[in-house]
């Protein structure tokens, strides 16, 4: 990995996406408890953290350009962050205000900024197939952009992703996949749905590299990254990239984390990859203060998008049914639905339709 710069810029990115969780969890709680009502507080909904996964992002997406894309999974703020998707407006839909990337209606889950390459699903594997169509059209316009889908280790024996692998090796696609192996899916322990304990193996099924990163190192993830985006940018074809990642976290804000053994959750706690690159960058001979004055600068930044998301209005009622692909049910509006899928899909089944 290059200078001292470089890495600095990756502690940024992670710095920030550790304050940044931690402050939402502050929010996220306030007026859920005692009885934990999901539905109350400033963040509505599911919310789910990943302390300790920043490595993951920051290695990865320090070789991005802002003409590459990168898909998410339910996860996504450490990626988000680290592929410069606009604190403001990211934040702002994460509080459901209108000013948010999505207009308010998305959540945590949803966040899309076309302007920053960026998109994540809560559906699991979901942003495989988005990447290699990413990829498919990098390569159609011959253009060198390059796309990155990343996934959790319980993903990796979704269809989706297994025929992302598939088409991106035939077509030989500018895209890589980065799988975020932290051993659980919610309370599934990973040897439970899988016999094999390096998911960079599946990588062999479709003839291309596969690589695993296991020692809470961002510079080695980053290493290992540049080689993967090197490859695809040069367009020599997709890779898969495993990257163990620790966390600090159980599933979702709330999970008592019943199923987890402490000593699980202890060795999450030990091993800080943040920490691990502070200290690197203490080796190299980067001043203490230097370090603090990044963290300080991302924490003010982070306060004022949260400060900002929350001055923001919230999206009107009557705006519900904008911006989504289905007609309301009837009766709620009195205007004609411009589709009926029933008839339609009747229709195309009739006439022996395509599906
Ligand atoms: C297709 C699909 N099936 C099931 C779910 C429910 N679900 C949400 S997260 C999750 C586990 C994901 O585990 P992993 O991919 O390892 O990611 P992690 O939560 O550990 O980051 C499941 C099964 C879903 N969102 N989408
Ligand atoms: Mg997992």
């Amino acid at each position: 990995m290059g200078g001292v710069t470089e890495l600095q810029a990756m502690f940024e990115d992670m710095v920030t996406a550790r304050y940044y969780e931690e402050r939402l969890q502050e929010e996220y709680l306030e007026g859920k408890q005692p009885a934990f009502d999901i539905s109350a507080g400033p963040i509505p909904g599911e919310l789910h953290l990943a302390a300790g996964q920043e490595a993951a992002a920051a290695g990865v997406c320090r070789h991005l350009r802002d003409d590459d894309t990168v898909t998410a999974p339910h996860r996504p703020h450490h990626v988000a962050i680290a592929k410069g998707v606009d604190l403001k407006r990211m934040t702002a839909e994460i509080f459901g205000r209108e000013t948010g990337l999505c207009g308010g209606k998305g959540g945590h889950m949803h966040l899309f900024d076309p302007d920053a390459g960026f998109a994540c699903s809560g559906i699991i594997a979901e942003g495989c197939p988005p990447a290699v169509g990413a990829g498919l059209a990098a390569s159609k316009r011959n253009e060198d952009s390059v796309a990155v889908a990343f996934l959790g280790e319980g993903a990796i024996s979704q269809g989706g992703f297994l025929e992302s692998l598939n088409l991106a090796a035939v077509r030989e696609l500018p895209v890589v996949f980065v799988i975020e192996d932290n051993d659980w899916a919610i309370s599934m322990p990973k040897e439970r749905v899988s016999d094999v304990a390096d998911g960079s193996r599946r990588a062999e099924g479709f003839d291309m590299p596969g690589t695993r990163v296991d020692s809470d190192d961002a510079i080695a993830v980053s290493d290992a990254a540049k080689e993967a985006i090197g490859r695809a940018r040069d367009r020599n074809g997709p890779s898969l990239l495993e990257v163990q990642v620790h966390r600090r976290m159980g599933h979702f804000m709330g999970d008592p984390q019943t199923y987890r053994p402490e000593a699980d959750q202890e060795a999450a706690a030990d091993r800080d990859s943040i920490e691990r690159l502070a200290a690197e960058l203490r080796r190299r001979g980067v001043e203490d203060e230097t370090l603090e004055s990044i963290r300080e600068d991302a924490h003010e930044r982070v306060d004022e998008a949260i400060e900002w998301a929350k001055d923001q209005p919230e999206p009107s009622p009557e705006d519900a049914y904008e911006d989504v692909f289905a007609n309301p049910p009837s009766g709620v509006t009195d205007e004609e639905p411009a589709y009926d899928l029933g008839t339609d899909a009747r229709a195309g089944a009739e006439s022996g339709g395509d599906d």
